[in-house]
This record gives structure tokens, sequence and C-alpha cells, in this order.
């Protein structure tokens, strides 16, 4: 044992034979705050101690921190900001209807109810288009165009995979710089959380939220992949599929199912070199469709196209959307497919909801292994099998 007194930088648990490389040293701490003044809890605790010793300190007086909150709107003053349309007021709407908390399901079903008489006045056009086809460069040239010619402009985006990926479709709203900054604008990124059936909730009452503020356009982006097509279109008017050219019907996922989901195809990136080739695939796209069924009564689908970048083609895609809609609402099928859409999405929450309660009910859950092994041992059918765990479900559980 060495007699040295003990180097007050060096801590016990330093191994005794750590050269000058090993790279540990207690610095000596700094009486008050950093930059010199006293500590914030004041003389009570600035005890000098130029030795480093053991100091008993006067014990810090209780200081629980207080998380800064924000007063809880009433629900008439979140229903009359959203009429008003305070932006800041429907942006806390949308967190409130988004949320997956319990305590503010109550609170945004009322905002809902008090707000249903002003909502169902925009024109709602889905757009979807796989990666890259220029989704948000053609929403950011064709909302502006928008609000130039007078709309209120709100973009909203149903993007299931952006909790996996990260990759929200509207996570970089630098893509739509010029547009988040239109005053007649409203962007709002994807919400974060889980589940197709999650997120289709939150955006439909979204677009009652941006309806009742006065937006009388609402662009509902959604990626070209997997199933979120068809869910966009079970909430939209008006269904805009994006194209681009030579890269293939398998790459852009180009399956007849898609396109007859499409209202109108738009081939995208129509410029410098592109241009001839755009305008023969659209030509091309034209013959397909032609042959093809209508997504809906009273309107024949369209291709056509346009380039973000020089504004080609932006005044015709909206001159179309207009145009579906004076057609379709002398047809009746414009009124007829919204009244579709809300008896719809009442039945898909009724079954959600069902099938979520089934899975988590205690005697199902307690159940379902037995169930499980005796249908893979071959000890009973399938059919018998569901029956048994049906007849353990009562709802309310
Ligand atoms: N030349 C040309 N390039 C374009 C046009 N529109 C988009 N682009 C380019 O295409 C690339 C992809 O565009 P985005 O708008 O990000 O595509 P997106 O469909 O939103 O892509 P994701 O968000 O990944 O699904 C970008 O580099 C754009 O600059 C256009 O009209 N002309
Ligand atoms: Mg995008």
């Amino acid at each position: 044992m060495s007699n040295t007194p003990p180097d007050p930088s060096r801590p016990d648990w330093v191994p005794d034979n750590a050269g000058a490389d090993f790279a540990t040293r207690v610095m000596k701490g700094v009486d008050g705050g950093h930059d010199g003044m006293g500590t914030r809890l004041g003389d009570m605790t600035k005890v000098p101690n130029p030795a480093n010793q053991d100091i008993a300190l006067t014990p810090p007086p209780e200081v629980t921190p207080q998380p800064f909150r924000r007063r809880r709107l009433s629900v008439e003053e979140y229903v009359q900001g959203i009429l008003a349309g305070d932006r800041t007021i429907l942006a806390r709407a949308i967190t409130v209807v988004e949320s997956n908390a319990a305590a503010d399901s109550d609170l945004s079903q009322e905002i809902l109810r008090q707000i249903l008489p002003h909502t169902g006045k925009s024109m709602r056009v889905g757009i979807t288009g796989v990666p890259g086809v220029g989704k948000s460069t053609f929403i950011e040239s064709f909302g502006c165009y928008l609000c130039e010619q007078g709309h209120r402009v709100a973009v909203l985006a149903v993007d299931p995979s952006s909790s996996l990926t990260r990759g929200s479709i509207l996570g970089d709203k630098t893509r739509m710089e010029k547009l988040s900054r239109e005053a007649n604008a409203f962007i709002r990124p994807s919400p974060s959380g889980g589940t197709l059936g999650g997120v289709t909730r939150k955006s439909r009452e979204t677009m009652l939220v941006c309806e009742a503020a006065g937006f009388d356009v609402l662009l509902i982006e959604t990626v070209g992949v997997g199933q979120s097509e068809t869910t966009v279109r079970s909430m939209v008017d008006f269904f805009l599929l994006l194209l681009i050219t030579g890269a293939g019907d398998e790459l852009q996922g180009i399956k007849k199912g898609i396109i007859e989901l499409a209202d109108t195809l738009l081939v995208t990136k129509a410029d410098g070199d592109n241009e001839l080739r755009a305008q023969t695939f659209c030509g091309d796209m034209e013959r397909v469709i032609h042959h093809l069924a209508s997504p809906t009564h009273g309107w024949k689908p369209r291709a056509i196209r346009c380039s973000a970048l020089t504004g080609a083609g932006i005044p015709e895609a909206w001159t179309i959307i207009e145009t579906f809609k004076a057609l379709t609402s002398a047809h009746g099928s414009f009124e007829q497919r919204r009244r579709e859409q809300t008896l719809e999405w009442v039945h898909a929450m009724a079954h959600d909801a069902l099938l979520a309660a089934f899975h988590q009910h205690p005697a199902v859950k307690t159940l379902l292994p037995e169930i499980e092994k005796q249908v893979l041992d071959g000890q009973i059918p399938a059919a018998s099998a569901a029956q048994s765990l049906l007849a353990k479900f009562t709802y309310p559980l």
C-alpha cells in the first residue's frame, strides 16, 4: 500500500496500474453557476470548498419543477377559433383530433359535432404516385396556383408507413417551401401512429376541421404503395394518379386496379428532354383508360401531362377538377359518393372497434393459445375454433 495521499481528481474506481493515458480526471467543481454568478438556488448551497472535502450542505428547499402546460381551451374556444380561421387554434384542434389519448376523445368528438354543419364545402382531391414521381413538387406548384386564384388550400397526408420509416411524405416541408409561406395554405404533415385504419380516422377528421376553417380545396397526398390508395380513394371526391415516363409499368405500380381508381392520370415532369416522351406516354395512357371502367359515374377519366417546374399543365389540371365537379354534381354522383363514403366510414370504424375489442378480450386471450394448438394438432376444425372464441366474447368487455 502506498502512503501517498489520495489524488482528489482520481476516482477510486480507476485501476491502480492505470497509466497517464487513462483519461479520467474529475475536475473541481465551480462554486455557483458556470457563469460565475450564484447558483439558481441562491447562497444556501454555495459553500466554499477549496479542498473538495465532504461538506454538509444546507438541504435545498423542495423545488418541484413545473412542466410547461398550455391552458386547455374549452370546446367553444376551439370551435370559434376554427370557424374564425385562426391557424394556431386550428393546429391545436387537429392535435386533439389526432390524439390517441382517451382523455381527448370526448373533447374531439364534441368539437367535431359542433363544426359539422360547416363542413363538406371543399373539393377533396387525392394525389398518389410512386415515391419520386413528383407529388410534393406538384402539390407545391398546384397549391400556389390555387392560392393565386383566390382559393384556400389545405394539404394533408395519409402515410401509414411514416411511423416505421420515419420518412413522412410531408415531413420535409422544404419541398413545399413556397406553399408553406402562403397565407392561404395550410400544410399538415402526416399524423404519426401506425395502422392505416388509425391514420385514416385522423385524416378524415382533420379534413372536416380544415373545411370548417374555410379551406375550399383539400389536397390529400399518399404514397402509391400498398393499400393506402384505396383508402384515400374512399375519402376524396377526385383521385389523381401521377405517372412518369420511362419508369416501366412494374416500377410505377401501374396495376390495372390502381389506374381504375383514378379520375385523371397526370404524366409529370413533361419538360426539357422529357417533354416529347411525356407526350407519347400520355397518348398511350389515354388509349389504356379508354378501355377501362370509370371509377365515377358521369365522368370519363382523362390523361394529361404537366411540369411542376415550368408550370405547364397546372391550370389545366384545375380546369379538369372543376369540370369534374360540375358534371358529377349535375349527374348526382358527387353527392352520392359522399353519402356512401360517410356510411362506409361509420361501418369501418365500428368494424375496427369490434375487432380490437375481440382481440383484447381477457377470456378470448386466455383461450386463444389452447384453441390454436388444437387446430394445429388437427383436433378441431377451424370453423369450430372460431366459434369457440366468439362464444367467449362479450361486448362491452
Ligand atoms: N424536371 C422535373 N423534375 C421534377 C418535376 N417534379 C418533380 N421533379 C423532381 O423529381 C424529384 C422527386 O420529386 P418529389 O416531388 O419529391 O416526389 P414525391 O413523389 O413527392 O416523392 P416522395 O415524397 O418520395 O414520395 C425531385 O428531385 C424533383 O425536383 C417536374 O415537373 N420536372
Ligand atoms: Mg413527397
